[in-house]
């Protein structure tokens, strides 16, 4: 049997560390960081997520999947040529906030990627912690609806192309499966690579739709990127998720290369779950101009209830504020 010692590396002969089972391939570090970084050039072609003279608008929450996406996003931005804006927003969680604030400014600082910092505290009033006191709601709902909302209008207003997620193959294909087992099939369709920009939503691009968390943590370590270890306080995996991840790692395991070829079957098929769409087309808020199903958006509708009147144009206003002091405003 070979000892690690032994294992170089397919390509150059240098000591291997690690192995791609599903490419057959034994990598150095090298060659391991030039793999990922193909993977994430072809994914961003293969499925058209950036071109020429767009400008993308990355969201980092400053862990490793968030970071580790702006970086590759930021080289391949150098060789496709597009725009990086990098957007972070401070939920105010203690010191967990405290510490992805300054590791993504830190970050975005010395790579000259511009960042947009939102302050949850100072656009409504109240940290995300002080939202959850006082709404009794599940934290991760009105975190979800916050960011999305949050992310939206900064992404009208710099007039981005897309939104890009730090979403991989391992959050990915476990929620797709899950949605299937559930037949919630039309939610499938914005699990894909890429949902396009509709109805005043900008759309979203995943550049590591096809990276798997391993491959991520390996680059992220190897590539020294610096990155916040510690989890937000309110992340929790359901049972389900958890075990519906477990099961694909271990087809996985039997057969090499099974995750990436049912990613790529279900953005193959993307166009089918999206047909199944029972929704009426978005209005528009009537307080914000927000896309929305009704005739106020759910962020109007959150911050009426916890502040006593709709904040959407306010907030739109002051973000508009922090854009045109960083010469962000066309
Ligand atoms: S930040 Fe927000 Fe996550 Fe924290 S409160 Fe939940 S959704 S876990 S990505
Ligand atoms: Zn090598
Ligand atoms: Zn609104």
């Amino acid at each position: 049997m070979k000892t690690s010692k032994e294992i170089r590396c397919s390509l150059c002969g240098e000591p291997a560390v690690t192995r791609i089972t599903y490419a057959k391939l034994w990598l150095c570090k090298k060659h391991f960081i030039e793999f990922i970084e193909k993977r994430v050039l072809e994914t961003l072609n293969r499925y058209k997520l950036a071109g020429r003279g767009q400008r993308i608008l990355a969201a980092v929450s400053g862990g490793k999947d968030s970071i580790t996406m702006l970086y590759l996003l930021h080289k391949a931005s150098m060789e496709m040529g597009f725009k990086v804006i990098a957007l972070h927003i401070d939920l105010g969680i203690g010191i967990y906030s405290k510490i992805s604030r300054e590791t993504v400014e830190h970050f975005c600082q010395s790579l000259g990627i511009p960042l947009i910092t939102l302050d949850l505290k100072t656009l409504i009033g109240y940290s995300l912690p002080e939202l959850v006191h006082k709404m009794r709601r599940p934290p991760c709902s009105i975190c979800g609806l916050i960011k999305r909302y949050l992310m939206n209008v900064v992404a009208q207003e710099i007039k981005a192309d897309a939104v890009a997620l730090g979403h991989h193959l391992d959050d990915l294909m476990p929620y797709i499966f899950k949605n299937f087992i559930l037949q919630n099939l039309f939610e499938i369709s914005k699990l894909g690579p890429k949902t396009e920009s509709e109805n005043g939503l900008v759309g979203r691009i995943r550049p590591l739709y096809e990276v798997s968390e391993h491959e991520i943590a390996l680059y992220a370590k190897l590539s020294n990127l610096p990155f916040v270890y510690e989890e937000c306080p309110y992340a929790g995996k359901k049972k389900l998720d958890k075990q519906v991840k477990e099961f694909l790692n271990s087809l996985e395991g039997l057969h090499p290369g099974i995750k990436i070829s049912f990613a790529r079957a279900v953005a193959r098929n993307i166009h089918v779950y999206k047909a199944l769409s029972t929704t009426k087309p978005l209005k528009k808020c009537t307080v914000c101009g927000a896309p929305s199903s009704d005739d106020m958006c759910s962020f109007c509708k959150l911050t009426n209830r916890v502040a006593g009147k709709p904040l959407g144009a306010e907030v739109r206003l002051k973000i508009r504020d922090v854009l045109s002091s960083l010469g962000l405003l066309e």
